[in-house]
Formats: structure tokens, sequence, C-alpha cells
């Protein structure tokens, strides 16, 4: 044991001085307050401090390094035994909510909806409500776990047959985001129902921001040989509309955006509020990111869209978005569309059909 005196002005100043000698470890041992001068009555007043180190014991600093050094060692085994525990259940299959491991067939559907792009509590509250309670054993078979999955997903995936021409004609307004697919959509639509339906259509546009845009519709409407009208105003529409008010359906294109998109909104619902019930369909495209799906169909509701078309199902291998678009919407699947050629490449929404998409083939 080492013993010093040290005196200093304040309590603060000797207390420094103490650890400056003898580090965190130094015990005070006595303090004391007192006056140098005449009989300690005049003069400053100083303080006094007893402090004392035990050389043998090593120093705070040091231990606390230690410490943590100890602890750093703990976490990293840890760690890798939470990176073993993690492989582990990789290998065995995950474990479900009660701790026991999921039946081969459930872990295989599990991973193959999380391919999907569907979000984890989604495909596992999706799985729940597939299989009822007490079928465990019949969930070791990944045949009789995707038959119900896929039984679950027609029953939760919306879906409406092709209009209803008792009542003409039929107005569809397609909106959507630029490069969706819309114009390319309505010509796919225009030619089925004028060529194999035998149904009279007419094509109107309002996309008139750029001719291009124009061109491109006028360029479908010659080869199938319908009429395109352009409406640059509300006005317009209405004329437009109108005048084919003979026709079974009259497929009207829109601008997938403008400078703002309030304006966009207001001048897109400006269009719309002309038309006589009209049938909007908001069109989507399967390659969008989740999170960027939900944000356009937020944007659009302001359109009052009834149905989906989804387009670009040959450009993904992750379905996902034909289970989240109509949940998220609210609203059915209408049409699907599978590639850039007109008029071979849409299909008429099939329940069944989006199932084994987003199953893939029964094993
Ligand atoms: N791969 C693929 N491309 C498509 C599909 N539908 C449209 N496209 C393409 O997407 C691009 C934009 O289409 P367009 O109809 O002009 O989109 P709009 O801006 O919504 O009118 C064009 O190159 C189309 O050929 C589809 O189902 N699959
Ligand atoms: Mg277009």
């Amino acid at each position: 044991m080492r013993i010093k005196r040290y005196v200093a002005n304040t309590m603060q100043q000797a207390i420094a001085r103490v650890k400056a000698d003898f580090g965190d470890d130094a015990v005070i041992l006595h303090t004391r307050r007192f006056r140098r001068g005449l009989f300690g009555l005049l003069g400053r007043s100083r303080v006094e401090v007893i402090a004392a180190i035990d050389p043998g014991r090593p120093k705070a600093a040091q231990r606390q390094r230690e410490l943590e050094r100890a602890r750093e060692a703990t976490l990293e085994a840890i760690r890798s035994l939470q990176e073993e525990v993690r492989s582990l259940k990789q290998m065995l299959g995950e474990p479900s909510a009660a701790g026991e491991r999921l039946p081969a067939g459930v872990s295989r559907a599990l991973a193959r909806l999380k391919e999907q792009d569907l979000p984890d509590e989604e495909c596992q509250a999706l799985l729940e409500r597939a299989l009822p309670p007490g079928t465990l054993d019949q969930a070791v078979d990944a045949q009789w776990v995707w038959d119900r999955l896929a039984e679950q997903l027609v029953a939760e995936v919306p879906t409406v047959p092709p209009w209803d021409f008792s009542k003409t004609p039929v107005i569809v307004p397609l909106v959507g985001p630029t490069g969706v697919g819309k114009t390319t959509t309505i010509a796919k639509l225009a030619a089925n129902f004028a060529m194999l339906g035998k149904r009279s259509v007419g094509l109107v546009t309002v996309d008139t921001y750029r001719i291009a845009a124009v061109e491109h519709l006028r360029a479908y409407a010659n080869i199938i040989g319908l009429d395109l009208l352009v409406a640059y105003t509300p006005d317009e529409l209405r004329q437009a509309v109108a005048s084919m008010e003979d026709r079974d359906l009259i497929l009207i294109d829109t601008a997938g955006r403008s400078q703002h998109h309030a304006m966009h909104m207001a001048e897109l619902r400006a269009f719309l509020e002309v038309l006589p019930s009209p049938e909007v369909h908001l069109v989507l495209s399967a390659s969008t990111r989740r999170q960027d799906m939900a944000e356009i169909v937020e944007r659009f509701r302001g359109t009052a869209f009834q149905r989906l078309i989804i387009t670009k199902l040959d450009e993904t291998r992750a379905y996902g978005s034909l289970y989240m678009a109509p949940r998220l919407a609210g609203k059915p699947l209408a049409y699907l569309t599978t590639g850039q050629s007109v008029p071979d490449d849409i299909e008429v929404a099939d329940g069944q059909q989006v199932a084994r998409l987003i199953l893939g083939e029964a094993p």
C-alpha cells in the first residue's frame, strides 16, 4: 500500500492529482479543509487529501479493457453459435411458432412463396389459412400442401370475367404509370374484341402530351381498322364518346404523368368525370417492386379504378404482385399481359393460373 498526501486549493484539483498519480484505483483515506495563516483565521482555504493505492491490484482502465475483451469474445461466440443454429435450422426446415420442425411439404411451400416476393408475414399467414389445424401429418406431402395452397390462392385472388355487353357502350379507360403498357394493352384488347370477339370497338386517346403517344395508338388503330379519336379536353372526350355511342366497347388511353402529380390526378379526374359509368382499369407492371406498387395503387385511388390489369408477366419470375396487387387495391384482376406482341400476349385473369404461377408447377 502506497500512501500520499495532496494539498490543493480545491477538492477537484486534489482529486485530479490523485488520479494522475494513482489512476482510478486510488482509495481516498481522508479529506480535510483548512486555512493557512494566523490560527487558521486568515489566508485562503485549502484542501488536504490523503490517498492510497494497492500496487498489487491492476489499474481500473486495464481491468476495463480486459472486461471488454472478454465481452467481445463472448459476443463472438454467441454470434457463431447463432450462425450455426441458423444453418442447422435451414438444413432441418424452419421451426414453427411452437418450436417444432415444419413438415417437409410446408417448408418447401414456404420457401417457394418467399421467392415470389411476398412479404414474410403474408407467406406464413397464407399457409396458416391454407392448412387447417391438425393436418400436420398430411403436410409432409408436398403435393397435398401445394393443392391446399392453390385452393387458398384461388379463393383469395379475386378475378372478374370479361365485360358484360348487355348494356353498351362499355367504356373502359386505362390508367396507370408511364411505360407499364397501357397503349399496348389497349391495342391488344381492341384487336381481340374487334377481330376475334366481333365487337364494334372505338378508340379514344387523351394522352396528348407527346405526339408519339398518339401516333403509337394510331398505328395500331390503322392496322386493326378502327377509328381513333383524339381528345385534348374533357369536353372533347365527352363528344368523342357520345359520337361512338353505337359501339360495344370504347377503350380510352390516358397519359401516365404530367409535371406534377397533383395536377396529373386532377386532370385525369376531370377527363374521367365526363364519362357515363366508366369501368376504369388500373394498369400495373408485374415487375414493379412491392413497395412501389403500394404507392402507385394509392396514387391512383382518386381515379376510382374498379379493376386491375397486370402487365409484363414475361419480365419476372416473381409473381407475388398477382397476389399483392388485388389485396392492396381491394379490386379484382381483369387481364394479364405476357409480352409485347399485339394481339397475342394478353389473357383473361384466372385464379387457377395465378395460383400456378405463384406456386410453380405441382410437385
Ligand atoms: N415484355 C413486355 N413488354 C410489354 C408488355 N406490355 C407492354 N410492353 C412494352 O412496354 C413498353 C411501354 O408500353 P406502352 O404501351 O407504350 O406503355 P404506356 O406508357 O403505359 O402506354 C413498350 O415497349 C411495350 O412494348 C408486356 O406484357 N410484356
Ligand atoms: Mg401510352
